[in-house]
């Protein structure tokens, strides 16, 4: 199911997609993009999945799912088919992508957290630029639960309409706007997801905007709405070659799932089947795909494609039996591979991208594509050039993912993982020759020279990003010494 490596940039005909409705510009022009508005800036959408792995679209070389708009959406920008989540959970994923800073750097590595106060957000660099910003969905930052997000909480959006966290798509849908008023929703979350960024969109045209949908698909519970089931109901879905037979039921924590399993009525759906969970997970994204496209209907409808930059990613990626592992906040590819594609008017139409790219460079991107000055703090880079036939010198840049227990670091066709906090290494794999990591070659005395150098890398990066939680340790130790003292 895993797409060969490929040149370093290529096209999506390469990987055997129908060309007849695909326009080809020769590398390094911008040749076949709509020409920008005189004088109009570039909207950002912004949309994100939630545990989708890189690996469940049609233009990543899977034949087996259907995403015909994601495919589409590929074809008309650029497809950026190695880009990772630097912390692959939900709330640290978002503070990475409304900060531009690693979790170690934000402290949050865990769900449910606030945003850190005081740190501009990808928001605010969008208002001081005079967009107008509004966010839609989930947002799972400073609280969990089906309920209203605070305005102190919502990172200097101006427009919101969403709900912290709720993981079930059929009952109790309810989305609470700025003023904290609830909406209820007689349809599966996903539909009104869209509905509501459809509805948001009509209010944005005509002024510059920043608009972020983050939808619940396809996390677990999978409940795809019966006519997106019934497409994979006799479908025989290909497991990955480092798949083994698991249990895929993970209880949810908002809902509380019903304890033991075997009262949940969702375990009675899947629990101990990973085949049905797999054909559900593939309609729950079939889902989301067939509203990514109602979606860019919306966008043309109003006039807007020739002014909007697209960005479709997820938060992280779903294990579904690879290496015995189901859920996430693992470094291994599936967890920690996600999905990214940008259709910028102003780029190249059905390019692919194999550059390493990390959650990290998604506020630089989206800055960069507004053409707003960067944040100085961000870590991560601009890539908006490398979707207009650009270059940047990123072959040889490490990126990075980590969780509490574990940090990673890729570089090039490697892969190394190490243990938290002792930094001891743990696997080595050469992504090019095993992209199913199943020949970990850290103990391999031939690969001595490459361990040790990604170790090298791996033990400064873990050294800058967490010498700020240190400093701030080390301050509330000094603190609490002193209050100690004067007692
Ligand atoms: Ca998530």
């Amino acid at each position: 199911m895993d797409r060969a490596i490929v040149a370093r940039r290529t096209f999506l005909r390469d990987l055997g997609l129908g060309t007849a409705a695909l326009a080809w510009p020769p590398i390094g022009t911008a040749s076949g993009a709509a020409p920008r508005k005189a004088g109009k800036p570039l909207n950002v959408l912004f949309l994100f999945a939630d545990q989708m792995h890189a690996f469940a679209m049609g233009c990543m070389g899977n034949s087996e799912i259907r995403t015909p708009n994601l495919d589409r959406l590929a074809s008309e920008g650029t497809l950026f088919c190695n880009t990772y989540s630097c912390a692959p959970v939900c709330t640290p994923f978002r503070a990475t992508l409304l900060t531009g800073l690693y979790g170690s750097q934000t402290g949050i590595l865990t769900n449910a957290k606030p945003l850190p106060a005081g740190e501009p957000t990808l928001a605010d660099c969008f208002n001081a630029g005079d967009y107008r910003t509004s966010y839609v969905g989930k947002w799972h930052l400073g609280d969990t639960g089906n309920k209203a997000v605070p305005p102190e909480l919502r990172g200097g959006f101006q427009e919101f309409i969403g709900y912290q966290c709720y993981n079930d798509f059929l009952e109790n849908v309810c989305f609470y706007d700025e003023e904290g008023r609830e909406h209820i929703f007689k349809q599966h979350r996903t539909e009104a997801t869209t509905d509501l960024a459809i509805a948001r969109l009509e209010r944005l045209a005509g002024k510059p905007f920043l608009l972020m949908v983050s939808y619940q698909n396809p996390h677990y519970p999978l409940q795809p709405s019966p006519e997106f089931e019934a497409m994979y109901r006799d479908a025989r879905i290909t497991r990955r070659p480092n798949c083994r037979d698991i249990d895929p039921y993970t209880p949810t924590a908002s809902p509380p799932a019903p304890k033991p399993p075997a009262k949940d009525p969702i375990f009675q759906k899947y629990g101990n089947n990973l085949d049905l969970y797999l054909r559900l997970y593939y309609a729950m994204v079939t889902q989301l795909d067939a509203n990514i496209g109602r979606l860019m209907a919306a966008l043309d409808r109003l006039g807007l494609r020739e002014n909007t930059v697209v960005i479709f990613t997820s938060d992280h990626g779903d294990m579904q039996g690879s290496h015995g592992a189901k859920n996430k906040s693992l470094p291994w590819e599936e967890s920690t591979r996600i999905p990214c594609i940008v259709r910028d008017p102003l780029g190249a139409r059905g390019q692919v991208c194999d550059q390493l790219i990390s959650s990290v460079d998604f506020l630089p991107a989206c800055v960069g594509y507004a053409g707003l000055p960067p944040k100085r703090t961000a870590e991560g880079i601009d890539f908006s050039p490398l979707t207009r036939g650009g270059q940047l010198s990123i072959a040889d840049r490490p990126i990075f993912s980590e969780m509490s227990d574990w940090c990673m670091v890729r570089q090039g066709r490697y892969k190394l993982v190490c243990e938290r906090p002792s930094l001891a290494p743990k696997n080595l794999f050469d992504l090019e020759a095993d992209p199913y990591e199943m020949n970990d070659l850290v103990a391999d005395p031939q690969y001595a020279a490459v361990r040790d150098k990604l170790h090298e890398i791996l033990r400064g990066w873990d050294s800058r990003v967490t010498a700020r939680q240190g400093a701030k340790s080390e301050n509330k130790e000094k603190t609490r010494k002193k209050k100690q003292a004067a007692a």
